[in-house]
């Protein structure tokens, strides 16, 4: 080939390929890493894969949202802290491994605090939900919506619980979080934090004998393989809330925000109703597992409930008087109280 032949033909690739790279590079997708606990094939993945769907649609595929589940980018804890850093832009994961980085998060801790998920609904996605979700921006985090994790309840595999004096002797696994880690101690159980991560091979292992969370989780993660004795609790109502880095959302444009914002309202609204869906099944499905289920009489859970007022006290101090009694008073107003 002479040369200028070869110059012709290297300036025609230029000249096709110039446009082409600029074109991919204005349409390749914002890469979002969301991050999340449980499998795939649970509550929280089915509502990751619908967020994720949601931001496709609402940015017209400019948004692309990659989720990760089964703790592959790590345990709540160090996710929260990739978000911060700006090294990972996304997950949902529960308030109450959050309490080390916003104490507030701890009035979701509250044994009891909600009835049902009327109360819970109203009070996350009204101005004290809000409030307390505002907190987060000072330390890096912009938390956009609450989902629902769910009341929690026991499993082990040493006796089924009936009454608190049951609980003595037992290795409860709990989240890594203070309240819990004390209403536990002060129900007599031997209360041990992990990450949720660990928890089934502890489970299967012996190294802890039981645990608490919603049926939903209990199914989803297989429990029923490793724990006999399902005990009914409620003793809390734990929500699930969706983060975003806020180093990497300072960096977005408003409509992008926008998007985002939408698309966890849309996804916290399908969440909510599947989950709901699912517990209302989900003893049925573990009875069919073989799970041994028993529910506490209400006079021992009304004992459980008072022992626990310790702690009542002690996270209205953590949380501020003034939040605890703003939710209080909602909640009473909620119960046709004054
Ligand atoms: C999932 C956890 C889980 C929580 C727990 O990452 O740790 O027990 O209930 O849902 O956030």
């Amino acid at each position: 080939m002479n040369i200028i032949r070869r110059t012709l033909l290297a300036a025609a690739c230029v000249a096709t390929l110039v446009p082409a790279i600029a074109q991919a590079q204005d349409i390749k997708p914002r890469l979002i890493r969301f991050g999340y606990g449980l499998n795939e094939q649970s509550n929280q993945g089915r509502a990751a894969k619908v967020f994720a769907d949601e931001v496709a649609k609402r940015s017209g595929n400019k948004m692309k949202v990659r989720a990760i589940g089964a703790a592959a980018l790590g345990p709540d804890t160090q996710m929260q802290q990739a978000l911060i850093g700006g090294a990972q832009e996304m997950m949902v994961g529960s308030t109450a491994t959050l309490v080390g980085i916003t104490k507030e998060m701890a009035l979701w801790d509250t044994p009891f605090l909600f009835n049902n998920v009327k109360e819970a609904d109203a009070v996350l996605d009204g101005p004290i939900g809000r409030k307390v979700m505002d907190k987060l921006e000072d330390k890096g985090l912009v938390g956009l919506v609450y989902w629902e994790n769910g009341f929690r309840n026991l499993t082990n595999s040493k006796r089924p619980i009936a009454k608190m004096e049951d609980l003595g002797g037992v290795k409860l696994r709990v989240m890594q979080n203070n309240v819990y880690l004390d209403s536990f101690k002060l129900l007599g159980a031997n209360a041990v934090p992990l990450p949720f991560s660990e928890l089934f091979s502890a489970l299967e292992t012996n190294t802890v004998d039981g645990q608490e969370n919603p049926y939903n989780t209990i199914l989803s993660s297989k429990f029923y393989e490793v724990q006999k004795y399902l005990s009914i609790t409620n003793h809390v109502y734990s929500p699930w809330i969706v983060l975003v880095s806020k180093k990497w959302w300072d960096g977005l444009s408003k409509d992008e925000q926008k998007v985002l914002r939408d698309a966890a309202a849309a996804s916290r609204d399908f969440e909510r109703k599947d989950t709901r869906e699912e517990a209302a099944k989900a003893l049925a499905d573990l009875k069919a597992k073989g799970m041994q289920i028993n529910e506490v009489p209400a006079t021992e859970a009304a004992r459980m409930r008072d022992k626990l007022t310790h702690v009542n006290a002690s996270i209205g101090t953590t949380v501020g008087m003034d939040l605890w009694n703003e939710t209080q008073a909602a909640l009473s107003k909620l119960r046709g109280g004054k």
